[in-house]
């Protein structure tokens, strides 16, 4: 995207690299209630943070998932290989690909006849892949598209023809409200064709301390992870967040399944993003992200509501992830 350039308050110009992230800000901060987007969450320092977090005690999703995929590998590859036809598979949010690696390992060790393109909104995500899984595991077709998840759908369509195996794990889905996650898998079911295959992560409800611990760590990780996304917004869109003036809020709620994380401000302040000028009460707050969990039967009727029949349930040895085979019908 070429570059544009940004008049402060100040006469100063920033220019902004990412026009979408500058007006989704303007957007959420001017909202009442004041709401970011955590899709933003993902540059370089947070991809480091989110790999903490993924190795800090609290935050089991990623070791659960991590589980199925150690001990379930075999399962998992020949229900996606199927009667053996080539196929492209296919990763939304691909991140650090360490859980997919397993079944790359796996597909190349029986020479399944298939191409894999990792997707992700982060560039430094794609190059890093680009770069690194060739070596990992030599002679694998990787072809890495950096963008928004339907976009670079489309774009996998007219690569090729072949039959989409759709990974999307990591519960990513949860980063959705309920409905919003609904709409996705229509869409979803939109880009596919019939017998074209979802491999689905998804956080499962559980005891709500364990929940709420996760989102709550007490090294104060998450936290970063979200101040992280003020700061960006100082790298990036030239705003003047005094990020020690808010503090972290998470919340559970068993009923809905709905994890939810805030910033809080500690003061009535002012901040400004380009020429734009932010006012902040004392303990207004920000609605960061929610990760929403699900029960196995909603996983189950969230496919056959956007057409998908369920075809495999992998669970860890708590029961605490399950990661589902869809088949579009
Ligand atoms: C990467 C979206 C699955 O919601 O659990 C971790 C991101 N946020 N801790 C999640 C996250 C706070 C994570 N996902």
């Amino acid at each position: 995207m070429a570059p544009q350039v940004l008049t402060k308050a100040t006469g100063e110009t920033t220019s902004i690299t990412d026009l979408q992230f500058y007006k989704d800000t303007i957007a959420g901060l001017t909202a009442s209630p004041k709401y970011l987007n955590s899709k933003y969450f993902y540059d370089a320092h947070g991809d480091k943070l989110f790999q903490d977090l993924m190795n800090c005690e609290e935050y089991y999703p990623t070791n659960c998932e991590m589980e199925i995929f150690t001990n379930q590998t075999a399962d998992i590859c020949e229900a996606l290989i199927g009667n053996g036809d080539a196929f492209d598979l296919i990763e939304l949010g691909a991140g650090d690909a360490t859980k997919s690696t397993k079944l790359l390992k796996y597909l190349m060790d029986n020479k399944a006849d298939f191409s894999y393109l990792p997707i992700d909104i982060s560039e430094n995500v794609i190059s890093y892949l680009n770069m690194t899984l060739p070596v990992i595991l030599p002679g694998i077709d990787i072809t890495g598209l950096n963008g928004d998840y339907f976009d670079m759908l489309k774009k996998a369509a007219d690569i090729s023809d072949k039959r989409k195996v759709v990974m999307f794990l990591g519960s990513n889905i949860g980063n959705m409200p309920v409905a919003d996650a609904e709409q996705f898998c229509n869409e979803l079911r939109k880009h596919l064709s019939p017998g074209d295959m979802v491999l689905i992560g998804v956080d499962l409800k559980k005891n709500p301390a364990t929940v709420l611990a996760a989102y709550n760590d007490k090294e104060g990780i998450t936290k970063r992870f979200n101040i992280n996304l003020l700061e960006r917004m100082n790298r990036e869109l030239g705003a003047n967040f005094d990020v020690n003036q808010f503090d972290h809020y998470a919340m559970y709620d068993p009923e809905t399944g709905a994890c939810k994380s805030y910033l809080v401000s500690q003061a009535e302040q002012r901040v400004m993003i380009g020429s734009e000028l932010i006012s902040f009460a004392k303990d207004e707050y920000i609605y960061m992200e929610i990760s929403q969990k699900y029960t196995i039967e909603q996983t189950d009727e969230m496919a056959c509501k956007s057409g998908f029949k369920p075809l495999a349930h992998f669970s860890d040895s708590k029961g605490w992830f399950l990661d589902a085979i869809w088949q579009a019908v």
